[in-house]
Order: C-alpha cells, then sequence, then structure tokens
C-alpha cells in the first residue's frame, strides 16, 4: 500500500466513524477496483461514451444531507461522491442545486451550522490586524457574484485506461454555478493587507476531525498561490440562494478558476500564509505525476483548471434528420473561443455555435451544431479552444491519480441514429 493508498485508507476510517450511513458501503479501493471493471473495458475499446451513466450506479439511495438532489440525474457512488449524470447535466448555463455534483473528504458537518448563518466564525490570518469575524460582519465589506466552473481533479478519471484509483468520476463531477460573496480581497485591505512574507492563501474546512487521527493527515486544508488572491470569493451564496450545507454552507473559500479541491467548503480559518499548508490533502495528494508514483510536493498541484468540453446531447440513440448536438465548453484560463464537433470520430470538424451567453472567463457556456444525420452509428466528440490558441488535446496522457482529463477521443460518445 503506498502512502496515497493509505491516505484513502484514512479517510476511510474517517467515513466509517462519522457517518450515519452503512460505514460497509464505504468507496474502498477494492470495490473501486471491482465497481469499475467493466467500464474499465470499454473504456480501453474506445467506447466508455456508450455506457449509460445510470448504469455506473452503486445504488440511488440519496443520503440524508443531499436528500432534496434529484436522484434521477445523480449517481451516488458512496455517500460524499455524488455524480450527475451525464443527460442530467444537460446544456444549461447554470447548473441547478438539485442536480450540482458533491464530492466530500469527509462526512459533511451537522446541520447545526447552517441554523444561523451569520454567527458563522471565520479566523482570518496573516493580515495586519488578524481578527476572527462572523459571516454577518463579512457582508458589510463588499459583494460579488461570479459564475464559474465547479470541477472536481478527478473528473474524467473514468476515462483513463490504467484504471486510476479512486471515484471512477465520468463527466458529472462538474457543474456551473454562480457564487455570491465577499471578495477576500476587500477582506483583507479592511485587515491592514497581507504580512509580508505572505505567499500563498490558506483556506481550512470546518469538518470535526475524528479522534485517534493524526489531523494532518485527514484534514481538508488547502493552500492556492497569492497570485489567486484576487480572485478568490468567501462565498455564502450560490445560484442566489443560501449556500447549501453539502455544497459548504454557510460560508466557502471559492477559487474560481481552480479545481474542486481548493474550494474549501465551511471554511473557518483563512490564512495568509509563507508556506503550503502541511495537511496531506496539500503536501501529497492533488499532485500530477506518472502512473506508478507516490505523491510528492514537488509535483504540480492542481490549481489552476484547463480548456475542455463534453457532449450531453444527444446520448446513445436519435431519429434521423436534424440532429441537434448540444454540450458545454470551457475556456481554461482564458476566455472560450471556439468549439469544434465532429460526427466521425474526429476525421472532420464544424464549428458550433456557442449559445450560452458570455458570463466571465471561469463560467462555462453551452454550445450546439446542427447535423443532418442518415441511419447510421456515429462518434460524436466536441474540441474546444481558448483565446491564448489553447485546444483540448486529443488524448491525455495518464497519470497516477486520473486527474485533469481534457482529451476529447476519451469524451465522444457514441451515436446510433435511426
Ligand atoms: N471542507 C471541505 N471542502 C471541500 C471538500 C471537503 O471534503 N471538505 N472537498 C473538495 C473537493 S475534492 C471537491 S471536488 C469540491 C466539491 O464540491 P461540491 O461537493 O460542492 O460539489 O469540494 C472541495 N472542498
Ligand atoms: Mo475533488
Amino acid at each position: 500500500m503506498n502512502d496515497l493508498h493509505a491516505h484513502e485508507a484514512m479517510h476511510d476510517a474517517a467515513r466509517d466513524t462519522g457517518h450515519p450511513s452503512d460505514a460497509s458501503r464505504g468507496p474502498t479501493r477494492r470495490r473501486f477496483l471491482l465497481s469499475t471493471a467493466g467500464l474499465g473495458a470499454a473504456a480501453g475499446a474506445g467506447a466508455a461514451g456508450l455506457i449509460p451513466a445510470r448504469a455506473l450506479a452503486q445504488d440511488d439511495t440519496l443520503p440524508d444531507y443531499v436528500a432534496w438532489k434529484d436522484a434521477d440525474d445523480m449517481i451516488v457512488h458512496s455517500p460524499q461522491t455524488l455524480e450527475t449524470t451525464r443527460a442530467g447535466q444537460g446544456a444549461r448555463a447554470i447548473t441547478p442545486d438539485v442536480d450540482l455534483f458533491v464530492r466530500n473528504n469527509l462526512p459533511a458537518p451537522s446541520e447545526d451550522i447552517v441554523a444561523d448563518r451569520d454567527a458563522w466564525e471565520v479566523s482570518i490570518e496573516g493580515v495586519g490586524s488578524p481578527a476572527t469575524m462572523t459571516l454577518g460582519e463579512l457582508k458589510t465589506l463588499g459583494v460579488r457574484s461570479v459564475p464559474t466552473m465547479l470541477q472536481c481533479s478527478g473528473n474524467g478519471r473514468a476515462f483513463f485506461a490504467h484504471e486510476a484509483g479512486g471515484t471512477q468520476w465520468s463527466v458529472g463531477a462538474a457543474g456551473n454555478v454562480i457564487w455570491t460573496g465577499v471578495p477576500l480581497s476587500a477582506v483583507v485591505e479592511a485587515m491592514g493587507g497581507p504580512v509580508s512574507e505572505a505567499a500563498f492563501v490558506t483556506g481550512t474546512g470546518g469538518e470535526e476531525l475524528p479522534d485517534g487521527l493524526d489531523p494532518k493527515t485527514i484534514m481538508v486544508e488547502r493552500s492556492v498561490p497569492l497570485d489567486a488572491l484576487d480572485r478568490i470569493l468567501l462565498a455564502f451564496e450560490m445560484n442566489g440562494e443560501p449556500l447549501p450545507l453539502a455544497h459548504g454552507g454557510p460560508l466557502r473559500m471559492v477559487v474560481p478558476g481552480y479545481y474542486g479541491v481548493n474550494n474549501v467548503k465551511y471554511v473557518k480559518r483563512v490564512a495568509l500564509t509563507e508556506t503550503e499548508s502541511e495537511a496531506k490533502i496539500q503536501q501529497t495528494s492533488y499532485r500530477v505525476r506518472p502512473v506508478g508514483v507516490s505523491g510528492d510536493p514537488s509535483q504540480p498541484s492542481m490549481y489552476e483548471m484547463s480548456v475542455k468540453s463534453w457532449v450531453t446531447t444527444p446520448l446513445m440513440e436519435a431519429a434521423t434528420g436534424n440532429v441537434l448536438i448540444q454540450g458545454v465548453a470551457y475556456g481554461g484560463q482564458s476566455p472560450l473561443d471556439g468549439v469544434e464537433v465532429s460526427v466521425d470520430g474526429g476525421e472532420t470538424w464544424q464549428e458550433a455555435e456557442i449559445t450560452g451567453a458570455d458570463m466571465g472567463v471561469h463560467s462555462w457556456r453551452p454550445f450546439a451544431l446542427r447535423a443532418d444525420l442518415e441511419p447510421g452509428t456515429y462518434t460524436i466528440a466536441s474540441r474546444a479552444m481558448n483565446a491564448e490558441g489553447t485546444a483540448q488535446p486529443e488524448d491525455f496522457p495518464p497519470n497516477e491519480r486520473g486527474y485533469a482529463h481534457n482529451g476529447w477521443r476519451d469524451h465522444a460518445v457514441e451515436l446510433t441514429v435511426s
């Protein structure tokens, strides 16, 4: 067992002690291997898109804390990992709360923490005058709304042929939501500015940690480069509603354009720090490295998301004639500049129309292409490009944990037209 798997095992131990759901259904590594054997084989055959997302569901019962979600659109991988089905994702500019994926490293805290939202306390450190502030106080410092794609680092992991360990996400560990919150820069400014040595913004999650484990091995604490300060929000609303507990309410550190893990839920401490967090989730997890290599702080951390798109409709079948092919596309760290669609597995490409409004660089946008399709089978792919001229690659190289997949070929879908 390498240290990453030990790390997962510890997380699993925490799940087993802390969550009312049947602990034996926890996502152990063995269970991942068993449950994804079929998927791996299909992915190897280049037909992962053929698998109906529902077929991958482990269990359709929604855990209590997310009982309000739309069960028809969710795949329950475990009580703490819920994926949006590809069909349920659709080609929508904004993902409704009931359809947004959930990924928890630790059991979610009790609903008690959202009973009196404005009383939630967050400690602001690494500034001229460090202090603990309530959410009510923070709200007096400013407000901004930012539509942002939220995407887990492992979204697309199921498409890698090497069967990377972890939740076998297809495309549904991603959504696009509007965050509303206090710009962190305004908070920092109000509190005397960053200390001179500051190089990172470090956010600490508000979960209660189980006894008997070294907190560093289990706590959710992430550091992002200080460069990101100007984009960070301390968000208290999502899609215009108070932020649900499952998505980090009452307060979340949102880093638009950064992978999911950096968006720390129920944030209880935000510190401008000289060094990165000592937590394992920062030091060795979420590090990109070759297959078979252990995580190490010298390897790239999962920070900025890259250009990506995928088709969400139609899936599997369509009637002959004009077929409306739709999906979602994201430009990465520069604006989305175009999306091409292929109906012949990448032999030829046509320019799709970007149908969704431009809501800023961090937001995804739906696209559409009308294609006149005769009866037959088609491999439908999409390829996004950003304003810097970076396009999605055809293939994305495997990496140990199966992070950051944006290769267009593996994201293609097989369509039968009759
Ligand atoms: N406090 C805390 N924040 C967290 C996590 C967590 O387990 N605890 N999981 C992270 C990961 S890995 C992802 S992908 C996103 C998922 O956000 P969502 O559950 O709102 O979709 O939250 C991130 N923030
Ligand atoms: Mo994640």
